[in-house]
């Protein structure tokens, strides 16, 4: 499976053997560049950036180390090896063999799937694009850039299917991919949370965190998918989320070492005098982020997804290893709902319309996995402080709980208590201001800014003080 580098896009999937296709790649390749010059990083195109690029889609050694210009990184198209003889995991289809083709009851719903995802993908790199100006260090800049190039070759996985399987509509869509922007009033990206603003540093470790978590969750649920190539380019992508994460994970970490330092050093919780970030803003992020990304999940009952589940397109978490009967007809499943105005109740529901909540469920387990590694930290500087997870009414827009004002321990309050407190539990704009102001460029090899904590260790087994972009 050897990517080949010498064609103009690299790719593991013969492209240049389906003339028709690579014309209508090739065709789409200058605009793609055209919209990363235009919506993609600011100000730093043409610096050379310290980014793997993929070589192999095998477990060992994927990555190759260099320096690279964005613009002139290599996208490409990646998939998963063919795995022999496999089938259908779940859903109505279930033993049958995996798909091929798309088959043509099932066009719309997979692309629009496919649509939803790919439509993410650009949607971060346009938050996070002004990022650049102001990076806490020239570690955590090569960072940024390594996501987004990475979720710019994501879109390429989703136009690559929309090209190879979906004809003329494939290609509008992929054209559409890339004139709808991030937060744009009149051509929004389709999802909420990706219409949100990445303003500061702080923002893309919580949105790396959380928010890439959800793609780690979908692709995962898509990755089960019977239309196989599908499943094979998310496989991949996910061993590029899983970058993105440890991104995220380690930055927060670091903000929470870096405040403990300054409470041990002051001994006061109030560090913001010695341009720390202190824990209550941070909870103040966890809640916001974290709710967001709650609502990318969808609504806890959605025929939309039984239907994907029965129709075999989108599976759940780890399908091929439940121990039940992958069809869910007759299952139930808990789902937390809103009885008369406010109280909140634990039901069971038909498990084949809540799907939604059950990959939510998953997913909620791993955030507090990190959180807990967070609350470590603390706990190992002698801070007696714990980050947690707000309760899943808190601040919701989609589903069961949209509009409802609830506290972040899950009591459903009038409007007028959540305008009297609201600035206590979600950022408030002096503390946006206030971690704006930290955002001051940290552009000497080795040096960090003074409210995070420096990396354990580097990139590639590089030192801390190398130069991972040469500015
Ligand atoms: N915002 O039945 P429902 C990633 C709409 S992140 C706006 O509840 P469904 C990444 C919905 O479209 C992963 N609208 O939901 C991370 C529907 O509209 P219609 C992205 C929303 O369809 C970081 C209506 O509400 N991948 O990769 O079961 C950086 C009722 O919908 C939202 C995917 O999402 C929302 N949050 O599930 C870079 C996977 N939620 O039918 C990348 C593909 C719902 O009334 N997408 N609506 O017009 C899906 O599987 C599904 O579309 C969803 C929604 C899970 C998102």
């Amino acid at each position: 499976m050897a990517i080949d580098y010498q064609e103009k896009i690299p790719n593991n999937v013969d492209l240049s053997d389906n003339r028709r296709l690579q014309r209508a790649l090739e065709a789409w390749q200058p605009k793609f560049v055209d919209w990363w010059r235009d919506a993609g990083p600011v100000d730093r195109q043409a610096n050379e950036v310290y980014l793997r690029t993929a070589v192999s889609v095998d477990a060992k050694g994927w990555a190759q180390f260099g320096y690279v210009k964005t613009p002139d990184y290599r996208w490409g198209i990646f998939l998963n090896p063919r795995e022999k003889d496999r089938k259908i995991a779940f859903g109505d289809y279930k033993g049958e063999d995996v798909w091929q083709e798309v088959p043509g009851e099932y066009r719309s719903p997979l692309r629009r799937l496919i649509v939803t995802q790919g439509d993410t993908e650009p949607a971060s790199v346009e938050q996070q694009c002004r990022l650049g100006r102001t990076a806490p260090s020239l570690y955590d800049l090569r960072n940024l850039f390594q996501v987004n190039v990475e979720e710019g070759r994501h879109l390429w996985a989703m136009v690559y299917l929309l090209d190879a399987h979906f004809g003329r509509d494939g290609r509008e869509e992929a054209e559409a991919l890339l004139e709808r922007r991030s937060g744009d009033p009149d051509k929004p990206r389709i999802l909420g949370a990706f219409n949100e603003k990445t303003p500061d540093w702080l923002s893309f470790y919580m949105f790396t965190y959380f928010t890439d978590r959800d793609g780690k969750y979908q692709l995962a649920s898509l990755a089960e998918s019977a239309f196989d190539p599908l499943a094979r380019t998310c496989r991949f992508m996910l061993t590029e989320e899983a970058h993105h994460m440890f991104v995220g994970e380690t930055g927060v970490a670091r903000v929470i070492l870096r405040a403990c330092e300054l409470m041990n050093q002051h001994d006061t919780a109030d560090i913001r005098p010695y341009g720390g970030i202190d824990l209550a803003t941070l909870q103040k992020y966890v809640n916001f982020h974290f709710s967001v990304s709650l609502d990318l999940f969808g609504s806890e009952m959605s025929t939309n997804a039984a239907n994907y589940f029965t129709m075999g397109l989108k599976g759940r978490f780890d399908e091929t290893r439940r121990k039940d009967d992958h069809i869910l007809k007759n299952a139930t499943y808990p789902v937390t709902t809103l009885v008369g105005d406010d109280k909140i109740e634990i039901r069971q529901e038909q498990a084949l319309l809540a799907i939604n909540e059950a990959l939510r469920d998953d997913y909620v387990a791993d955030c507090q996995r990190g959180v807990d590694r967070w609350n470590q930290v603390m706990a190992k500087n002698g801070i007696d402080f714990k980050l947690v997870l707000p309760h899943r009414a808190f601040h919701r827009a989609i589903g069961e709980f949209a509009n409802v004002p609830a506290t972040p321990d899950g009591k459903v309050i009038t409007e007028a208590e959540w305008d009297a407190h609201k600035d206590e539990w979600l950022p408030s704009e002096a503390d946006h201001a206030y971690i704006q102001s930290l955002m001051q460029p940290v552009y000497e090899p080795g040096k960090y800014a003074g409210w995070i904590a420096p990396p354990k260790r580097g990139i590639n087994n590089q030192p801390l003080d190398f130069e991972y972009v040469k500015l």
